[in-house]
């Protein structure tokens, strides 16, 4: 009998949130390995640090960041920058699994031609949050982000495009990947505190990776 089924992975499927928003769940589990490698290469050189939010509030997620900008906060503000203000020096090259993993994702929830400048690389220690906020401070808001959660889960938050509006409760699991752009963009977001937890690859902690066109 012939396998009706060849070529389909029950471990990979995709959900809608909203009109320019999609899960493609388990998009990156093949990739994850050759990734968490690259982010021990990139951490080695662009160490996580707990930045400060202009109102001086320590940041519970430690960030990295590779590719031509990184994503930095301090008492002046939130901004995109060329060199890591840790070092003077140009923040770690984008490797081409990521550039190539985000330009697939994009393209698979219809965005085609993403070509991100910009990767924030997030790490949620148990206990670590993020609260509702927009990530406006892109240039081309027409350009979609792409996120690809690794480690421990954690539940994500969706909103609208009010802080008050109200919000669903997505979990986001290892190897899961978002794409969101066009109507959604500018939605709030964030994330719950994640919960303690040891994951066979990653250890006790959530990575995010977020594929951004910053300039
Ligand atoms: C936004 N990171 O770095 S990405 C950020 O999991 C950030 O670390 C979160 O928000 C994290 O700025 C969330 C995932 C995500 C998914 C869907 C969205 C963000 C979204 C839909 C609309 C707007
Ligand atoms: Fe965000």
């Amino acid at each position: 009998m012939g396998d009706l089924l060849a070529g389909i992975d029950s471990r990979q499927w995709t959900e809608r949130l909203g009109p320019g928003t999609v899960v493609l769940r388990g998009f990156a589990l093949a990739a994850a390995g050759e990734m968490y490698a690259e982010i021990e290469r990139i951490v080695a050189q662009a160490p996580f640090r707990q930045m400060q939010t202009p109102g001086g509030f320590r940041m519970s997620v430690a960030m990295s960041n590779c590719g031509d900008y990184g994503w930095v906060t301090d008492a002046s503000g939130y901004r995109y920058a060329a060199e890591d203000p840790e070092s003077g020096r140009p923040w770690p090259v984008l490797p081409a699994a990521f550039r190539e993993l985000a330009s697939r994702a994009a393209g698979a929830a219809g965005f085609p031609d993403f070509a991100p400048d910009a990767c924030l690389i997030n790490r949620y220690a148990p206990g670590a949050r993020m609260s509702l906020h927009q990530d406006r401070d892109e240039r081309d808001l027409s350009q979609p982000i792409v996120s690809v959660s690794l480690g421990l889960p954690a539940v994500f938050l969706f909103g609208g495009g009010k802080r008050s509006d109200p919000v669903s409760r997505v979990p986001l699991t290892h190897g899961d990947v978002v794409v969101w752009g066009g109507a959604d963009r500018l939605r709030y977001h964030g994330v719950l505190a994640v919960k303690d937890g040891a994951h066979p690859l990653v250890g006790a902690c959530r990575l995010n990776l977020t594929f951004r066109k910053a300039r």
